[in-house]
């Protein structure tokens, strides 16, 4: 089912002239509202009116994270505060969060991308669907509830946690589809057989997983444990939150962007000149409809690649690759650099391994120390058991990276479980 079938097949000529209109109309409201966009135009001599084509956003400035950090609370905003109908941010564990704003309008709009995002998941009006995103300043809940019902679907709005009280609900109310992390996923369902139950003889048919980089291995183990598809939706509060691109159920190879909301590039985020079609680098979202807080050319720190091969599920936006990693979280290993989920596509081919772990970041004098702690999924007999199977995956780690990487076995159980986004890195350095 495709949910807004006049924007999502759009022929692509008309789809760049819509993009080109909104932009311009973007461009201008920043120019005029936020004094911040404004004295950003006229120091690089951006006049706002002469936008022309769609090529000429790569002469527009880039807003990064510490501008909004700089701006606190509501200083990028392009409305008048009593416009705003809901605020959301970052959970600002680091120091203040950042803060975003949605008008009554934006909040329809983000509905309805979300909507499609279900859609694209394989979700239907009628669908009991179990949200266990967290409900609060963060997108995940807010976001996934508010297009659940735009859609269509009975939504439960359990929200993150009390992992008991998940399972009673999944069996009571019978969803067909749920959303939340990948890794609170496979939380759930550890959980669910460890209470005796099979998660695959649930009534979930699609899971709606996003939030926190995973892997296609990772997908095939929540495929396999609950008998579901898997689908990967990304999004950010900074651009609008979930649904900023959504895998579609029929082929899951790349996310279908929402572009008649959202103009994407991907820029080398070395020179931050744009990349061609094609090739992986950082991605950069320029907002075209959005009235309370539109960004120009947000800098995510998400490695991705764009593509706009057509799709057979119908649907001509562009899509992006699956995200690799943050910018930030690639670690430089002896000079090799290594993203945590090229670690997680590793793990989870290994049988004895639980789908669980961490690397801790340390600081031997000048040097900086990676390991790399996994969780045996039963206990193993004997010492020299572990110590095989250790020499086993470090091979595997370094025949893949070309790098050997510190490796911690560990019993069952003992890493920590997430219930929303998950914690890869531990970064022990200061
Ligand atoms: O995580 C919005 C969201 C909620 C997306 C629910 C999907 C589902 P933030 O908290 O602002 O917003 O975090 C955004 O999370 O820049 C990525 O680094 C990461 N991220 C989000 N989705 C994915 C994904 C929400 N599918 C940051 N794959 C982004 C990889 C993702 N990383």
């Amino acid at each position: 089912m495709i949910f807004n079938e006049r924007m999502e097949t759009l022929e692509r000529k008309r789809l760049q002239e819509l993009q080109m209109e909104r932009l311009r109309a973007t461009v201008k409201r920043v120019a005029e509202r936020v004094p911040f966009y404004r004295e950003k135009f006229e120091a690089m001599g951006v006049n706002p009116l002469e936008i022309h084509s769609l090529d000429d956003v790569a002469s527009l400035p880039f807003t990064v994270k510490k501008d909004l950090r700089d701006n606190y609370p509501f200083g990028l905003f392009a409305c008048d505060r009593d416009e705003v109908a809901r605020i959301h941010g970052s959970s600002g564990t680091k120091g203040k969060p950042t803060v975003v704003g949605y008008t009554k309008r934006d909040l329809e709009n983000w509905a309805e991308i979300v909507a499609r995002s279900i859609c694209l998941a394989g979700g239907r009006p009628g669908d009991m669907f179990h949200n266990a995103y967290g409900y609060g300043l963060f997108t995940g809940g807010l976001g996934l509830h508010a297009g659940a019902e735009a859609m269509g679907a009975t939504v439960v709005p359990v929200s993150g946690g009390q992992t008991s009280r998940q399972i009673t609900l999944i069996q009571d109310f019978e969803p067909r589809g749920i959303c939340c992390t990948p890794s609170y996923a496979l939380n759930i369902a550890e959980e669910m057989q460890r209470q005796g139950f099979d998660p695959a003889q649930s009534s979930i048919q699609y899971g709606i997983f996003g939030a926190e980089p995973w892997t296609d291995e990772m997908r095939q183990a929540l495929e396999r444990v609950w008998g579901l598809k898997a689908i990967d939706i990304y999004g950010l509060s900074e651009v609008m939150g979930p649904g900023v691109a959504c895998e579609c159920h029929e082929e899951q190879n790349g996310l279908h962007i929402a572009e008649d909301h959202f103009y994407a590039e991907i820029i080398d985020p070395e020179t931050l000149q744009p990349l061609p079609e094609g090739e992986f680098g950082e991605l950069v979202f320029t907002s075209l409809t959005k009235e309370a807080f539109p960004v120009i050319r947000y800098r995510t720190g998400d490695i991705s690649a764009l593509t706009s091969q057509p799709c057979s599920c119908g649907r001509t936006t562009r899509r992006m690759a699956r995200i690799k990693g943050r910018i930030d979280d690639m670690m430089i290993i002896r000079g090799v650099n290594v993203f945590p989920s090229e670690l997680e596509a590793i793990l989870l081919t290994v049988q004895e391994l639980a789908p669980h772990y961490q690397v801790v970041l340390s600081r031997d004098g000048a040097l900086d120390q990676v390991e790399l702690h996994v969780e045996v999924l039963q206990e193993l007999a004997i010492a020299s058991e572990t110590e095989t199977l250790s020499k086993r995956v470090g091979h595997m780690l370094k025949d893949a990276l070309g790098v050997s990487i510190g490796l911690k076995i560990h019993p069952p159980q003992s890493i920590a479980r997430s219930e929303g986004k998950a914690v890869r890195i531990l970064d022990k350095r200061n």
